[in-house]
């Protein structure tokens, strides 16, 4: 390495440091959610939602109180119907865990080395609260609002998700 790599490495490595001491200014940029529905005997529904940053950031923002608030929604021409209690689980995600019998590592945020994840995991009855059009083809999207410990907030949309739910 060059002089002048070893000092950029060696700043790189202090602001990581002030990163453990504080919540990252601007690491979260940029959010991603996407959702899955599988239909067997039950219908199970897995939102998956990611910030990409590093695993100290993701950390930082964590401990600090940040929180992913998820709705969902069925898509119709006039109004996309709010699904009433979609996620089951509840809608505010933040770094407490779920009760038992709520899977673990689900419904909890957590860092990872490219960034922060959260991933949802709710069974439903068939038909159920994913069956926004009865008797037809039901499309489901879901939204996701990620709120800082100092009040930045990032949005982002799914794809919509079609099916016989
Ligand atoms: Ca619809
Ligand atoms: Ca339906």
């Amino acid at each position: 390495m060059t002089r002048a790599g070893k000092l950029i490495a060696s700043v790189g490595a202090s602001v990581t440091m002030l990163g453990l001491l504080s919540a990252p200014a601007h690491a979260a940029s940029q959010m991603y959610i996407s959702h899955s529905i599988t239909v067997t005997d039950v219908v199970t529904h897995q939102i998956d939602v990611h910030l990409p940053m590093s695993r100290q950031d993701a950390e930082g923002y964590i401990y600090w109180g940040a929180q992913i608030k998820l709705r969902c929604f069925g898509s119709d021409a006039v109004f996309n119907e709010l699904l009433d209690r979609v996620p089951q689980i509840g809608d505010t995600f933040s770094k407490v865990p779920r009760k038992a019998p709520y899977p673990a590592g689900y419904g909890v945020l957590r860092a990872e080395e490219d960034g922060l994840h959260l991933t949802t995991l709710d069974v439903y009855r068939k038909p159920g609260l994913l069956n926004e059009d009865i008797g037809a083809e039901d499309e489901v999207f879901c939204d996701a609002k990620w709120i800082d410990a100092d009040g930045y907030i990032l949005r982002a949309k799914s794809e919509e998700v079609h099916g016989y739910f």
